[in-house]
């Protein structure tokens, strides 16, 4: 077996897809949690100097959440989580989600920013985003009946939760079958085993 390596945040929800996706599937990692602003060594693998980063046997790169998942479900002799009958479905699901993971993302790194080099304009658009791709899926998204675990639910768990450890669960009472989909969904260990944390 390769060694792989992890390089993870404490509160990465695309780090958080990845770490549900090596449990769910079995796959043996070793995880090193860092402060990537600070991990100047993560551009020799990764110019782009991002989480999650998967190194292969100290000599090879996976970047991007997607590509590391897609590349857990190929070695995992565990049934795939990608569903074969509904697959496009399932891929912008995850693309969607991923979008959503980026606005709630950029929206706080812009709050980080100086008061005076902030823009009200920028944090708008990423809110009205935010709050339209949940209303989306609260009438859109329809795998809330699977029993199956699929890649699709896990992108919008984490992402659905990082909404609510970043900026805000106001949209609980309107969208009650996805909250009520994502209680349900949160108590599954590998959720419990990967709550952010703020450090
Ligand atoms: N498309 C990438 C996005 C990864 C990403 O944006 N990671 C953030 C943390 S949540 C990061 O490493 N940011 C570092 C920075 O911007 O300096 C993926 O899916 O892995």
């Amino acid at each position: 077996m390769k060694k792989l390596t992890l390089y993870n945040g404490p509160n990465s929800p695309f780090g958080r897809k990845t770490k549900i996706t090596a449990i769910i599937l079995e796959i043996p990692i070793e995880e090193k949690i860092i402060k990537i602003q600070e991990a100047e060594f993560i551009d020799n693998y990764n110019p782009l100097r991002k989480i999650p980063t998967l190194i292969i046997d100290n000599n090879q790169t996976i970047i991007d959440s997607d590509n590391i998942c897609l590349y857990f479900d190929k070695i995992s002799n565990k049934e795939s989580i990608y569903s074969t009958k509904n697959y496009w479905n399932v891929m912008s699901t995850i693309s969607i989600a991923n979008g959503l993971m980026e606005s709630v993302l950029e929206r706080k790194t812009e709050l980080i920013r100086p008061t005076n080099e902030q823009s009200k304009s920028f944090i708008q658009k990423q809110e009205i985003r935010i709050f339209r791709t949940i209303n989306w899926l609260e009438k859109n998204w329809n795998n809330f009946e699977n029993n199956k675990i699929s890649m699709d639910q896990i992108s919008v768990a984490c992402a659905l939760e990082y909404t609510k450890f970043r900026f805000t669960d106001s949209w609980i009472n309107s969208c009650n079958n996805l909250n009520i989909w994502l209680e349900e969904f949160n108590k599954h260990k590998f959720m419990e085993l990967t709550i952010p944390k703020d450090i």
